[in-house]
């Protein structure tokens, strides 16, 4: 057995008994599924993910990737090799594929459950398979003939890349420099060097495509400032025969660093120079218009709903593995005897505080589950044509709360988790210190936490004039109206309720803040202070707000005779929403004081006072 715990159970849970998708099963976009084969997606890949792709978990990060820069190459461990193989023969990456190019109409519910278990059981694997994903964006975008490179990168199972970050231009996007150069045979030159590039370089394909952000420059093209004068170019590492996609010549675009890095580390991390070792780099502009930013977005929502769900899907990992180690570890008496030195002793899962923070990492864990699901069913949504404006704009509203909460929230609680097993956590004879290395970077890449918060609040909230915020906050009320649960769980509503009313206030706040920097423009700081505040608020209202839909849910199959093997579980769905209302949900009401209080003495600190 390898490292990785699954939660099947909780993740048919979410899909059938909460979000009931097998009635969206069967019609439209999803004809061809139906709920036998959803569950059947569901068991293999779990059956997959907890066998072949969780084996070179820890092999694959003790014996990281090897790089030679006299062939600008990267070699990956063969016991890692060997998982990928498992996972692509599978063809699974058919799930994310719509049905004109090969795909099973899976909807978003039912895949990005799936992934959660590719994820982590191995998420560097889930990274390397981005060429088929990344070839729907190349043919929604594409010419003609580009549409047919997006079937061939299916086809020859190429890896893709996403070239956006260099030197100076990290949460800046639009401070890249790398330019690309119009041919008079319609392709283009690019030159400049691109830093921490996912997967730009592996022995796992016989091609890789990269999508880079670069400045065009020709005649007739104006420059533009920023992120809006970036178009997207197809790169691929070798040239190839536009119609059979044989590999010809090298590409001048070369890695020429391999990172060391935390973790993750089976996941190359490169340096990719273009147009610099006397071979040209030569790229083709993405569907002939210069829009290379709004392009590369299609790209990064889908990867920051992927960082996200890495995270939670670690997370769950890591809570499970604490979870069984505190049942079988003996240590020290019942607390209520411990002045009896000849006390039994008890199972670590007796001493309050670990039941604590176990029921912790259990809240996050679940309620951040429900919340990347709750999100996917906008997508599904969206696919199926339902009130798709509304559903895009929620869709686009919950998408830095998966990826900055759940990221934020996965690593806190991995140290708990962590600190469940004692010093044995600290060991690599467990898996957590390795799930803590390998998820840091989710609140890194894919947009830092502030920059996701500050997402949220200027585009997600203020832009979109609260029409998203409103839903949600309305879906929230019509909960607390509907008054599920016979009676049960009311002191744990009336504390969603304040929950609800203190991210409401909070966010109040902020948009006076904003209000008022028409006359006094520093005010805007009072946002940049809170941003992030009001973002893990959002998180936590969603969190308690799920926990407690399932709860109810949970309590009607206990009234309705749950079965012997359910009954723990929806038991332990009622004793999370209750713990996670009484004992998170009140900080909001401190939060909003803070927020309510925001000063900008913080401003005028002097840098050499910190
Ligand atoms: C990275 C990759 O970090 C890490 C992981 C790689 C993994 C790759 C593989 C993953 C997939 C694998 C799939 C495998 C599947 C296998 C299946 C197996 C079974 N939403 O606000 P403005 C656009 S990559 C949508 O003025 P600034 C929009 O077009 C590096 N669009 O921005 C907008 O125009 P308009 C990641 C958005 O001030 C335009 O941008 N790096 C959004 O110029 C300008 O907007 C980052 O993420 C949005 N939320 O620039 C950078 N926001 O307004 C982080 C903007 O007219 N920095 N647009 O609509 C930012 O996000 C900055 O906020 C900024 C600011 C760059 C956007
Ligand atoms: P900076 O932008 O310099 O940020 C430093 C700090 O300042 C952060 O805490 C940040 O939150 C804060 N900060 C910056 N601007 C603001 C602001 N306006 N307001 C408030 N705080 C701010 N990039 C790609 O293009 N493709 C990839 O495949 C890819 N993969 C990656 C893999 C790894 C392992 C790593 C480490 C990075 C990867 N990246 C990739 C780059 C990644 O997206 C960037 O590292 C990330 O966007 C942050 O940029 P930065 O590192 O330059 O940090």
């Amino acid at each position: 057995m390898g490292h990785y715990k699954s939660n099947l159970r909780d993740l048919e849970f979410n899909l059938f008994e909460v979000l009931k998708v097998q009635e969206r099963l069967g019609a439209g976009p999803f004809e061809q599924s139906d709920e036998e084969t959803a569950r059947g997606v569901l068991t293999e890949l779990n059956n997959l993910a907890v066998g072949p792709l969780a084996e070179s978990f820890a092999d694959a990060d003790r014996n990281p990737p090897v790089f030679d820069p006299e062939t600008h190459s990267a070699t990956l461990p063969e016991s890692f090799k060997k998982s990928y193989r498992a996972a692509w023969e599978g063809e699974w990456y058919r799930l994310d594929l719509p049905p004109e190019l090969g795909g099973f109409g899976m909807p978003s519910t039912v895949r990005w459950a799936a992934y959660e278990m590719i994820l982590g059981a191995n998420p560097a694997l889930f990274m390397y398979m981005a060429g088929p994903s990344f070839a729907t964006v190349v043919y929604r975008n594409g010419t003609e003939e580009q549409k047919q490179w997006a079937k061939l990168m299916i086809e020859r199972g190429w890896g893709a890349t996403m070239v956006l970050t260099e030197p100076d231009a990290g949460s800046d996007v639009g401070a890249g420099r790398t330019k690309a150069v119009k041919q008079e045979d319609g392709s283009w030159h690019l030159e400049g060097v691109k830093r921490f590039i996912t997967s730009a370089d592996q022995d796992m394909t016989e091609n890789i495509m990269h999508l880079v952000l670069a400045r065009p420059e020709g005649p007739g093209i104006e420059p533009k400032p920023g992120t809006k004068g970036l178009s997207l170019f197809l790169v691929p590492k070798f040239l190839f025969d536009p119609e059979t996609g044989e590999p010809g010549e090298r590409n001048g675009a070369f890695v020429t660093n391999v990172e060391h890095k935390m973790g993750l580390k089976v996941s190359t991390t490169c340096e990719l120079t273009f147009g610099q070792h006397g071979v040209p780099a030569k790229g083709w502009l993405l569907g002939e218009v210069h829009d290379g930013i709004a392009q590369m977005f299609q790209v990064i929502e889908y990867a920051r709903m992927m960082v996200g769900t890495k995270a939670i899907a670690t997370l769950s990992t890591g809570y499970l593995t604490a979870l069984e180690f505190a049942k079988e570890r003996v240590q020290s008496a019942d607390l209520t005897r411990m002045t009896d030195k000849t006390a039994p002793r008890v199972s670590i899962i007796n001493h309050p505080d670990v039941r604590r923070s176990l029921m912790l990492q259990k809240a996050y864990a679940e309620g951040l589950r429900a919340v990347y699901l709750y999100t996917a069913s906008f997508q599904d949504r969206i696919a199926a044509g339902e009130n798709t404006e509304l559903a895009e704009r929620v869709n686009d509203l919950l998408l830095p709360i998966v990826k900055g909460v759940g990221s934020e929230r996965g690593y806190e609680l991995l140290a708990q988790s962590l600190q469940t097993l004692g010093g044995s956590g600290f060991l690599q004879d467990y898996p957590i210190e390795q799930y803590i290395r390998d998820s840091k970077i989710d609140t890194l890449y894919e947009g830092t936490t502030a920059i996701q918060s500050l997402d949220f609040f200027f585009r997600k909230i203020v832009r979109d004039k609260g029409q998203a915020l409103a839903y949600i906050a309305g879906e929230i009320q019509k909960f607390l109206e509907a008054e599920g649960g016979n009676g049960r769980l009311k002191e744990e509503r009336g504390l969603l309720r304040q929950a609800l009313e203190d991210v409401q206030g909070m966010l109040g706040a902020l948009i006076g803040f904003l209000t008022s920097a028409q006359e006094d423009v520093r005010n805007l700081y009072k946002v940049g202070q809170h941003s992030v505040r009001l973002l893990m608020s959002a998180g936590d209202l969603l969190v308690g707000w799920q926990l407690l839909k399932q709860a109810d849910i949970a309590l009607a199959a206990l009234d309705n005779g749950a079965s012997a093997k359910d009954k723990p579980f929806y038991e332990g769905k009622v004793a999370v929403a209750s713990f996670f209302a009484k004992s998170v949900l009140p900080e909001l009401s401190a939060r909003r004081k803070i927020v309510e209080a925001a000063d900008n003495s913080l401003m005028d600190v002097d840098e050499a006072a910190f």
